[in-house]
Order: C-alpha cells, then structure tokens, then sequence
C-alpha cells in the first residue's frame, strides 16, 4: 500500500567540509575505520544538492551535474556501491531516480566524496523510508548517529559533513566504537574558508588508493602517536578561539599530511611549485601585514585559507595581489544538512 508520499522527490542539501586535523589512513579500509581522529569545519555555500524519488524502473538512474552515470562508469562505481549498501540496510529492492549537482564548478578540484556521498546517503534513505525531514527520519529509528555511519562507507569525509560547525570523528578503540560529534556549533567562532583554485587537473592517484599506502611512509608511526595532543591543542584554541594558536597547528598537520603522502610508497606530490611557491608567498606578507590567516591544503594542490570572517575584505584585497578573483571560492562555517521535500 504504497502513498503518493512513498514517489514524490527528496532533496538533501549536505556541505562540504575542511579537516583541520586530517583523516589519513586506515586502519580498516574494508570498515572504513580511520587511523585517526579528525576534525573539520563544515562549509555552507560549497554543498551537493541530491534529489532521489523511488520508481518503478529496473535500476537505479543517476544523473551528476546534468550527466548520465552508469554503474561501471568510475565516477558511478562509488555511487552504485553505496546505493547497493543503503539497500542491503533498508532490505528494499525498490529503485531510485537521483538527481546530483555541486554548486562548485565540477573538476575544479574541490573534493566532492564529503559532500556528495553525504547528500546521497541522506536523500536516500530519505526517499526509501518517505522520510520529508531529519526529524521524521529520527522518529523512524534513522537517528543522526546511524545516518552518520552509513555515510561513513561511502566515504569517510562524508561522515563530517552530517553536523555543522566544527566536527569530531573519533576513532574509537575498535571499528564499532568511532563516533562523530558536534564539538563546537557554527555560532561559537564565525570561521571562513576562501579557496585557492590551483589547478583542475584529474589527480593522478585517488584519496582511496594513498589512503592505503599512508602505513609504508616511515613518518606514519611517529604521527599517529603524536597525534592526540594536536588535537587536543586545537579543540583547545578553538574553544578559545585563538587563531594565533590555532593556525600554526594546521598548517604543520596538513605539511605532516602531506610529508606522509610524499614519504610513502608510491610517493605521490598533491601540489607543485605553484602552490609552493603561494605558501611562501602567504607567509611573507601575512607576516609583513600581522594578519592572521593560515592553510591548509588536501589532498589536491588547492589552498584552502582559514580566518575568522571580520577579516574577509583584508584577505581578499591580499589575495588580488597575487590571484585572479575568479580562482577563489569563499565560504563560512555553516550548519549542516537540510532535508526537504
Ligand atoms: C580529510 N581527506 O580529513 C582528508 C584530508 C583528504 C585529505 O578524507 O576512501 O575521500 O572515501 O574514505 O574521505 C579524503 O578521503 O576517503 C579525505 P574515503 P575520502 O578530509
């Protein structure tokens, strides 16, 4: 006895995010159990929006940003697995029609996994369970906390972008203890995030596959075990909202990331001498200007350069010294997904 309610469309608005402390590595890639704790801010503006409908069709149709996907398209492998997740949870053999688009440019570079495999495991289970809000959703047994994990293994960035503000993805001492936690919301220190587009080339080799080579780089073992106290170092300084604090501990984390990925077997460089040379660039005149705004960087060339939001205009007008306006993407802390009807 199924409703019109049970065909109608539903939408997930899920942003991306920025880690502070990174996720890198696993310790079990087959349960997405990460190496270690991590904390991101969740953006606002940069989000995927995914609008999945049930239908009487013979598979899943999925389209992304106005394109086709198939199942054994590269891009669509991700998607289809995570479908075929959900389903196996939901034990429904009921299609879906999904529509996904990302208010940022495709290919510019910005990662998408966060976002993107947050909307679609939301918008989802959403359509599955005829679930037209979060709230709805909770009251059906779909708490956070299990939306939250399912997301998880579609991507384990996604797991972040489900609560606004700064988040915390503990890693818990066995795979089924990893929680995620609001550990500040949006309004406890307005925080920006403007990107610096380097370059919109295909990585040579995806976040996945360094993931697992983190273990063979000889600076893996001494990070993780010094990795608590920056965390807790920055919970800290955001508590207090001390950028001075904060911003050197960031930008040592994302170094040390990359140190790793660099160090690794196969070695892999994420950025190249543009970047490079911005980063000096950056601290030369942040310095000259005592301004505070620091960097960090994933796991791609692109900048992303954190700040509290009363300093924007002064960041941008340093910015026009050396980038074209059209290679930054601003964004603020926001608060989380929206699901809607
Ligand atoms: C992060 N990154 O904490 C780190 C920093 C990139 C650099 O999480 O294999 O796409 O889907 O769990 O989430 C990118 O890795 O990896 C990532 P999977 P994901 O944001």
């Amino acid at each position: 006895n199924k409703t019109l309610e049970y065909f109608q469309p539903y939408v997930a608005v899920v942003p991306s995010n920025i880690a502070f402390l990174k996720y890198w590595g696993k310790s079990d890639e087959a349960l997405q159990w990460p190496a270690n704790d991590s904390l991101s801010m969740t953006l606002s503006d940069l989000h995927t929006k995914t609008k999945a409908q049930v239908s009487e069709i013979p598979e899943h149709q999925v389209r992304l940003n106005d394109q086709e996907v198939f199942r054994e398209d590269k891009v669509g492998q991700k998607i289809f697995k995570h479908l075929d997740y959900l389903a196996e949870q939901l034990q429904t053999r009921e299609k879906l029609i999904i529509e996904s688009s990302n208010s940022f440019p495709t290919g510019c570079g910005i990662a998408s996994s966060a976002s993107g495999l947050g909307a679609l495991t939301l918008a989802a289970v959403a359509a599955w369970t005829a679930s037209p809000s979060l709230e709805v959703l909770a009251s059906k047994g779909f708490s956070m906390d299990r939306l939250i994990q399912w997301a998880r293994i579609g991507s384990g960035s996604a797991c972040r972008s489900l609560y606004g503000g700064v988040v915390h993805w503990h890693r818990g001492s066995c795979e089924k203890e990893q929680t995620v936690n609001q550990a500040f919301d949006e309004s406890h220190w307005p925080l920006m995030d403007s990107v610096v587009l380097f370059s919109d080339a295909e990585k040579s080799v995806g976040s996945t596959e360094a993931h697992r080579s983190a273990w063979t780089s000889p600076l893996f073992a001494p990070r993780l075990a010094s990795l608590n106290s920056r965390r807790d170092a920055m919970l800290q300084a955001i508590e207090d909202k001390n950028m001075k604090f904060l911003g050197p501990l960031i930008e040592q984390e994302t170094l040390e990331m990359h140190g790793v990925i660099m160090s690794a077997t196969p070695s892999v460089h994420y950025f190249g001498a543009e970047t490079g040379k911005f980063l000096a660039w950056l601290r030369e005149r942040r310095t000259a200007l005592d301004l505070d705004v620091y960097f960090t960087l994933d796991a791609g060339p692109n900048v992303h350069l954190i700040y509290e939001n009363h300093l924007h205009e002064r960041v941008m007008q340093l910015l026009q010294e050396t980038v074209d306006s059209s290679r930054i993407l601003s964004d603020h802390m926001g608060a989380g997904p929206v699901l809607t009807v």
